[in-house]
């Protein structure tokens, strides 16, 4: 691939005219000093958020070598997962099927993305995996190997002692870039490294020496009406610059290095940042000046905001009547305040583009989760072991690439799910502490827990698989014996030779009853921001509390760190989520041909009130599903009867 431009385009216009100004900058000494320590608060902030352009497309376009004029797209089964910006051109979009995407470009490559094949211990580009739902695995694993490449690089970078990442998702990061552009600042303008008039923090900067900034290629957002260009920077637009210069730095390194390219948003905070890197792609990047932020938001629909994408925007545009954050900025909290105080006051707050949620880098892996529906279902022990055989490699592998191992931050518990038509069982063990973990502990662990589950009888046939480990988050068990866990010779045998043992339990343990409710209480709009009013959701999780609940924008609710659809109840991986909802929306759809019901669902999966809105107001998308509205995140897909 040539590489492509970081450079040079003309400054916006900067007129000639000569101002009168205030005889000081708008921002204090102590606002300055703020910026060393990462404040949230101080309004010269600087943060940037870069995302990858059509990642897993460019992805496979490296893995494959091709040119980088060449339409590709990622599929998986028969969706579209990542298209990447040739093929946009001919209208190709995640909305076509893998057929209808080569009618409009013949020339299109559709990369299937890697699988695990039923049994194997080792994912694989399989040729035929599209027509194999039912016996593969997707594996993101080349990507999440990507993924962690581009944070390495972004870490190499950035200067040792300035590396406030954190990752927001596979292919983003948001970067607090103040301590950095605190210390450019200091080294770049003697100005301002005397002390402050009178020692006072209070008092104001003095202007930045020499006006022009030269912003080369950034896409720079125009002022709010009432600012005008010929106004000089302030400090907040230097640092915006300064940051502009890093980010500009961290994409090229990731062209050079990688190959890849991504886009960036530089802001005041995390959420303008966002809507910033998505404002040029491929391969540019926005500022969005403090002037300039109430013209750049007004061109936003609410619901491209962070947190505003799923149900709560579908409540507040019902509400509202309207989905333009122009409309809303003309009503008064109170009005707001409809939506329940602490959403009203939060929205009406980011709407002006506010948002004190910080930068933050989470280091530490939770819980890794390894999950697969089954159409058509898996019917004995031998077909769950298989792909048990499967979970256990991949969370395993995970496990050495995340460096768990060599940090001795051994999971503590490992947990199995198992859906059998409308009821989910949940099993878990203790994970044997003081000895470094294998493969073989872990498919040994997980197949005691699905004998487990056979020896409880009627479990066959099996929707749902899926087995994760934990033990950083409050996973355990309490105070069960593991001893209660394990089988009797005698019940192994039984399940050997019959495939199952014919028990007559099938509800939940009281322990089970009561960690569910637990689950499902305590829903306010500060659990579903994660306990603090900028706090995030699915694409800027903050690390969840010890038992705390939140909804996501895509259909999850995160409990324990773990992702649960709203839907069913089920514990889905991050990587898997996608994967996961089509299956619902196949399920659905055959559902509404067949006009079928749907089948009940443990208590998890009945809450009907969205957590932090009023009750009975849910938007989910139970029962009948148009084809036409297909959610962000979801995908048609061709649905096979089981
Ligand atoms: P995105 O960053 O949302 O999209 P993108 O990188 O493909 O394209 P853009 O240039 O607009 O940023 O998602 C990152 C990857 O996550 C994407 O390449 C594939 C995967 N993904 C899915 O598998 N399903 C989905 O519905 C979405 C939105 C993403
Ligand atoms: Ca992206
Ligand atoms: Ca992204």
């Amino acid at each position: 691939m040539s590489s492509p431009r970081f450079v040079s385009s003309p400054p916006p216009p900067s007129g000639d005219a000569v101002q009168r100004r205030p005889a000081k900058s708008r921002f204090t000494y102590k606002q300055l000093s703020q910026l060393a320590n990462y404040s949230t608060t101080t309004p010269l902030r600087t943060i940037a958020h870069v995302d990858l352009d059509a990642f897993y497309a460019q992805c496979e376009m490296v893995r494959l070598g091709v040119d980088k004029d060449q339409p590709l797209a990622v599929q998986q089964w028969g969706s579209l997962i990542a298209i990447n910006y040739p093929s946009r051109k001919f209208g190709i979009g995640r909305f076509n099927t893998a057929a209808e995407a080569k009618a409009l470009c013949p020339d299109l490559i559709c990369q299937h993305v890697a699988t695990w094949k039923e049994g194997e211990t080792k994912w694989a580009y399989h040729d035929d995996s599209f027509k194999n739902m039912g016996s593969h695995k997707v594996s993101l694993d080349p990507y999440r190997l990507e993924s962690r490449r581009i944070m390495a690089t972004f870490k190499e970078t950035l200067p040792k002692d300035f590396q406030r990442i954190e990752k927001a998702g596979i292919d983003e990061v948001f970067i607090d870039l103040s301590a950095q552009v605190h210390s450019i600042l200091l080294d770049r303008y003697p100005e301002l490294s005397g002390p402050p008039p009178y020692d006072d923090p209070s008092e104001c900067l003095p202007w930045p020496s020499g006006s022009v900034i030269d912003w080369q290629a950034d896409n720079v957002i125009d002022l709010d009406s009432k600012e005008t260009e010929i106004d000089d920077p302030d400090w907040d637009d230097i640092c915006l610059a300064v940051a502009a210069e890093i980010a500009r730095d961290l994409r090229k390194a990731v062209w050079d290095k990688l190959n890849y390219t991504c886009s960036a948003g530089l802001a005041r905070n995390k959420m303008l940042a966002k809507l910033g890197s998505a404002t040029k792609k491929p391969n540019g990047q926005t500022v969005v000046r403090n002037r300039a932020v109430q013209q750049f938001l007004s061109t936003f629909k609410f619901t491209k905001i962070r947190n505003l994408g799923g149900k709560l925007g579908d409540e507040a545009v019902a509400m509202f009547d309207t989905d333009l954050v122009s409309d809303l900025l003309k009503l008064p909290i109170e009005q707001l305040k409809r939506l329940g105080d602490d959403t009203g006051s939060w929205l009406f707050e980011t709407i002006r583009g506010h948002d004190q949620s910080e930068v933050n880098p989470r280091t530490k892996i939770k819980s890794m989760l390894s999950a697969k529906s089954f159409r058509p279902p898996i019917n004995s022990f031998e077909q769950g072991v298989r792909w048990l055989t499967i979970f256990a490699a991949d969370i395993f592998s995970r496990c050495v690439e995340e460096g768990v191992l060599e940090n001795k931050r051994t999971p503590k518990t490992i947990n199995l799910h198992h859906r059998h038509g409308g009821s989910v069982r949940s099993k878990q063990i203790p994970i044997p502490q003081g000895k470094t973990i294998t493969e073989k502990i872990l498919l040994d662990l997980s197949k005691n827990l699905l004998a487990q589950v056979v020896v409880e009888g009627r479990c066959w046939p099996c929707a749902n698989l899926s087995l994760s480990i934990g033990g950083f988050e409050d996973n355990v068990i309490g105070n069960m014996n593991i001893k209660g866990f394990l089988m009797s010779a005698e019940q192994m045998k039984q399940i050997q030779e019959k495939g199952s043992l014919e028990e007559d339990v099938e509800s939940d343990s009281e322990d089970e009853k009561a960690r569910k409710r637990q689950k499902t209480e305590d829903h306010g709009i500060k659990r579903f921001l994660g306990g603090g009013l900028s706090r995030q959701a699915s694409s800027d999780k903050p690390e969840p509390e010890v038992g705390t609940l939140q909804e996501t924008s895509n259909g999850y609710r995160e409990v324990d760190g773990l992702n649960v659809c709203v839907k069913c109840g089920e514990i889905i991986a991050e990587d898997d989520q996608t994967e996961h909802a089509d299956w619902h929306f196949a399920k659905e759809l055959d559902e509404e041909n067949n006009h079928a019901i749907i089948n009940s669902r443990p208590q998890i999966n009945q809450q009907k009130t969205t957590p932090g809105l009023p009750a009975g107001k849910s938007r989910g998308r139970s029962g009948a599903v148009s084809r036409a509205k297909v959610e962000k995140g979801q995908q048609r897909l061709m649905f096979k009867n089981g």
